[in-house]
């Protein structure tokens, strides 16, 4: 059965990138399409009014008359479907759907699909230089940033992509030809009720999949296994027939998949032990999809990881400056204070806040009084992490990211590493994570 009826009407939900991916594929197709946004001036309206002048678009809270008017809703990851006028639509038997759904219905090619809850879009780009270094025509996108529906194209050879827990809401069946979470913890709890609907909708993306890759360390990362699917697993340490793992022996550490080694930890240009699990993952991956293991080698030599993921800035005074603006759950920012503290010489002097997204931060608080010589607040959230805090590291609130900065050089000690890991969202100060870590590497730099 096609997703699209043609008769009727379909109502993409957002006017964002998704949005408008939907409509562009819609209209190609000679449907009839009305978009809706709750904002009263989404960022992208001048732009579409000019290119879609006949296309009527409705703006400010969602009317449950109109989107149950409709034969289906194309939901951007935005917004939730549990928003009542949603909800209502879907009760009197309007489908909502999805731009992975659309997509994974039109797309001819195999698909490798990652999320997770940290070391999505690492995992997505090294699977994708897996894939090119292997001489292999591959489109990359999803949640990293190109919606899935404009990557397709006859000449693409393999899909990766990364999804979200918003983008896998309205993901009934993706049907890829391998798919992982790569671990879980918790994140988006202004979106979801709790741990497990969020753990839920990460779920959907093992719907109609070949191969599952199971990380062994993250028991929550397990799929529920049904005929015609089959699991490579991974995990550091423990080594076991059909998984990619970790083995030491005297001063060196190897991966390995079953109980041959396949290459020195020390090649492998990415580092940290959370990174050495993001490339057992992309092995797994890789070689369901069956991409020939020497590239896949080759590209663990070669790929140097994405800008903000615990992206050395400077050293000053013996002081290393790490950005890390993508931490922006707990976990992520755990794991940067784990892996600077465990390496370095030093101390940790963290600088974290922003918008915390309705988090739990205590998990910070093991790592701040193993690893913390102090922390740096700053944002809408600092108040909250401070509270967190108390008893296991001294911290100081500031107003800026510019002045936690120039305070952190204050505070920090030769042989420390200052690490901005927000373990929040920007979107209170900054118009995206990427312009956080814009903005602390001047900051840095004008030391
Ligand atoms: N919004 C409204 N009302 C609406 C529609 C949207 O208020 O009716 C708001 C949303 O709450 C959000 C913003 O508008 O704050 C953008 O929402 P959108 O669904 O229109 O987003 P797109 O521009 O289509 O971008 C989306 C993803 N955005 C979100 O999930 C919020 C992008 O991930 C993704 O790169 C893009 O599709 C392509 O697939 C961004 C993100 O922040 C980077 N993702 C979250 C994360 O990584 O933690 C999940
Ligand atoms: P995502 O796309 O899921 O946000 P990224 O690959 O962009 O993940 O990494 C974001 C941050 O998450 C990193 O800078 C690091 O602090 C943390 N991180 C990366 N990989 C892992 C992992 N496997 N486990 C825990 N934390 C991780």
């Amino acid at each position: 059965m096609s997703l699209i009826a043609t008769d009727n009407i379909s109502i993409v939900v957002g006017l964002g990138i998704t949005g408008l991916s939907c409509v562009r594929y819609l209209l190609s197709k000679g449907h009839r399409v009305i978009v809706v946004d709750s904002r009263d001036n989404p960022p992208a309206l001048d732009a579409f009014k000019a290119e879609y002048p006949d296309v009527p678009v409705c703006l400010g809270p969602f009317d449950a008359e109109l989107l149950s008017s409709a034969t289906q809703l194309f939901v951007s990851p935005g917004v939730a479907i549990a928003e009542p006028a949603i909800r209502e639509a879907q009760s009197r038997g309007v489908r909502v759907t999805g731009d992975v759904d659309l997509f994974s219905q039109l797309v001819g090619a195999p698909v490798i699909a990652i999320t997770g809850s940290n070391g999505k879009s690492t995992v997505t780009t090294l699977v994708a230089e897996m894939a090119r270094q292997a001489g292999l025509n591959v489109a990359v996108g999803g949640n990293l940033g190109t919606p899935v529906l404009d990557l397709l194209d006859d000449s693409v050879e393999l899909y990766v992509i990364e999804l979200s827990s918003f983008q896998l809401e309205t993901t009934h069946r993706l049907g890829a030809s391998a798919a992982t979470i790569l671990n879980i913890s918790e994140d988006h709890m202004d979106r979801y009720p709790n741990k497990l609907a969020y753990l839920q909708a990460k779920q959907n993306v093992f719907r109609g999949c070949r191969y599952v890759i199971v990380n062994e360390d993250d028991r929550l990362s397990e799929p529920l296994m049904v005929d015609g699917m089959e699991a490579i697993r991974f995990g550091l340490g423990k080594a076991d027939i059909r998984k990619f793992s970790t083995v030491t022996e005297g001063e060196e550490t190897y991966i390995c998949f079953g109980f041959e080694k396949l290459i020195n930890v020390a090649e492998v240009a990415i580092k940290g032990a959370h990174n050495i699990s993001n490339a057992l993952a992309a092995l797994g991956l890789g070689s369901a999809a069956g991409i020939d293991m020497s590239a896949m080698l080759e590209a663990l030599k070669q790929y140097k990881g994405l800008e903000h993921r615990c992206q050395w800035v400077r050293s000053l005074d013996g002081v290393d400056y790490i950005n890390d603006s993508k931490g922006t759950n707990v976990g992520a920012t755990v794991t940067a204070i784990e892996s600077f503290g465990k390496s370095g010489r030093g101390k940790v002097v963290l600088i974290a806040g922003g918008e915390g997204k309705g988090a739990d931060f205590s998990p910070l608080a093991e790592p701040l009084t193993k690893f913390g010589r102090n922390v740096v607040l700053f944002g809408r959230d600092a108040g909250k992490i401070e509270l967190s805090l108390t008893d296991s590291v001294q911290s100081v609130k500031v107003n800026s990211l510019e002045e936690a900065v120039k305070e952190a050089r204050k505070l920090a000690q030769a042989g420390d590493s200052v690490l901005m890991s927000p373990a929040c969202a920007s979107f209170d100060m900054f118009r995206n994570f990427e312009a956080r870590g814009d903005a602390f590497i001047d900051a840095v730099n004008r030391l």
